[in-house]
C-alpha cells in the first residue's frame, strides 16, 4: 500500500473547504488508491465549526482517510504537508477599499508562507485559491524563497472548466469531448478565455471549436463575458459564491499536476511567468500547461492573433498593478 500523502486545506471551515475535504478524502484529488491525511487550518472564530467538519469526516468513514489534523495553529497545520491548498483569506466586504483587502491578505500570505517554508515537506506543491489568487500566490512565493517557484501556483482551472462547459452547452456535445481552451492571465474579470486552439472530438476526428460554433461574434463577445462574469452570476443565483465547482476544479488542478495531463491535452494554471508569450516575467499568470512527472510546462509556440494579444496584455497590466499594490502593503 502507498504511504499517505498529507494535504493541507486552509480556510477549511468555509464553504469551499466543506466541499473540498470530502473530495480529497474520497480520492478525487490524488487517486482512488492514494491514502491521505488531511490537515485543516482555520482561524479561532471558526475553530468550533472546523471541529464539526472533522467530526463529519470521521462519521463518513472514508477508507482512504488515514488521519485528520484540525487546528488554528499554522505551524501545526503546515508540518509535513506534501500538498497545500490555500483557500483561507480575507474577503472583500461592502465598502472596503481594494488596498485594505490587499493588505489583510498580504499579511496572511506572508505568515503562512513562512510556516510552509519552514515546516512543509520538501517539494510541497502549493495551490492558492483565495482571492486575489494570483497575487496571494506571488506574495507566498516572495516570503517562501526556499520553496521552488515552480511549486507555487494559483487556481484558474475553474475558469478553464467554465469555458469547457459553455462550449459544450452551446454545441450540445459532451464536455469531455471539448479540450484545449485557455484561460490567460488573472483570475478576475480581466482574464481572457481563448478558444482559438480548442477542439471537439467528433467521429471524424478533432474539429476546431471556431469551425463548429461558426459564430465569431458569440465567441469573441458573449462567450468571453459569460466566462469572465460566471462567478458573479453564481453569487446572484445562490447568494453565495461558487463552492462545489471551485472545490472540484482545485482537485482537477492538483490531480493533473501530480499525475499528469492526458497526451494531447493542456489545462490552465496560474504559474510564475518566465516571459513566455511576452508576458512580463515575475507575475503569477495563467497559461496553458501540460504536466508530466509532477512538473508543469507552459505550452509554447501557439500563434497569438491581434485580438488575443490585446487581451493577454490587458490582464497582465492588471496583474502588474495588483503586484504594485501588494508590494506597497509589504512592511
Ligand atoms: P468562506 O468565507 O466561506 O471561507 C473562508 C474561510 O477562510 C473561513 O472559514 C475563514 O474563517 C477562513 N480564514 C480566514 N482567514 C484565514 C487565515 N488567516 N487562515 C486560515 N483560514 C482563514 O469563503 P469561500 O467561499 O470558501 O471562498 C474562499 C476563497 O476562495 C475566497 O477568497 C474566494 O474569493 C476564493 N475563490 C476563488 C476561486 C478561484 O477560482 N480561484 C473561485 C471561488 C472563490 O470565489
Amino acid at each position: 500500500a502507498k504511504d499517505p500523502v498529507r494535504v493541507l486545506v486552509t480556510g477549511a471551515a468555509g464553504q469551499i473547504g466543506y466541499a473540498l475535504v470530502p473530495m480529497i478524502a474520497r480520492g478525487v484529488m490524488l487517486g482512488a488508491d492514494q491514502p491521505v491525511i488531511l490537515h485543516m487550518l482555520d482561524i479561532p472564530p471558526a475553530a468550533e465549526a472546523l471541529n464539526g467538519v472533522k467530526m463529519e469526516l470521521v462519521d463518513a468513514a472514508f477508507p482512504l482517510l488515514k488521519g485528520v489534523v484540525a487546528t488554528t495553529d499554522a505551524v501545526e497545520a503546515c508540518t509535513g504537508v506534501n500538498v497545500a491548498v490555500m483557500v483561507g483569506g480575507f474577503p472583500r466586504k461592502e465598502g472596503m477599499e481594494r488596498k485594505d483587502v490587499m493588505s489583510k491578505n498580504v499579511s496572511i500570505y506572508k505568515s503562512q508562507a513562512s510556516a510552509l517554508e519552514k515546516h512543509a515537506a520538501p517539494n510541497c506543491k502549493v495551490l492558492v485559491v483565495a482571492n486575489p489568487a494570483n497575487t496571494n500566490a506571488l506574495i507566498l512565493k516572495e516570503y517562501a524563497p526556499s520553496i521552488p517557484e515552480k511549486n507555487i501556483t494559483c487556481l484558474t482551472r475553474l475558469d478553464h472548466n467554465r469555458a469547457l462547459g459553455q462550449i459544450s452547452e452551446r454545441l450540445n456535445v459532451q464536455v469531455s469531448d471539448v479540450k484545449n481552451v485557455i484561460i490567460w492571465g488573472n483570475h478576475s474579470s480581466s482574464q481572457y478565455p481563448d478558444v482559438n486552439h480548442a477542439t471537439v472530438a467528433t467521429p471524424a476526428g478533432d474539429k476546431p471549436v471556431r469551425e463548429l460554433v461558426a459564430d465569431d461574434a458569440w465567441l469573441n463577445g458573449e462567450f468571453i463575458s459569460t466566462v469572465q462574469q460566471r462567478g458573479a452570476a453564481i453569487i446572484k443565483a445562490r447568494k453565495l459564491s461558487s463552492a462545489l465547482s471551485a472545490a472540484s476544479s482545485a482537485c482537477d488542478h492538483i490531480r493533473d499536476w501530480v499525475l499528469g495531463t492526458p497526451e494531447g491535452t493542456w489545462v490552465s494554471m496560474g504559474v510564475y511567468s518566465d516571459g513566455s508569450y511576452n508576458v512580463p516575467a515575475g507575475l503569477i499568470y495563467s497559461f496553458p500547461v501540460t504536466c508530466k512527472n509532477g512538473e508543469w510546462c507552459v505550452v509554447q509556440g501557439l500563434p497569438i492573433d491581434e485580438f488575443s494579444r490585446k487581451k493577454l496584455d490587458a490582464t497582465a497590466e492588471e496583474l502588474s498593478e495588483e503586484k504594485a499594490l501588494a508590494y506597497s502593503c509589504l512592511t
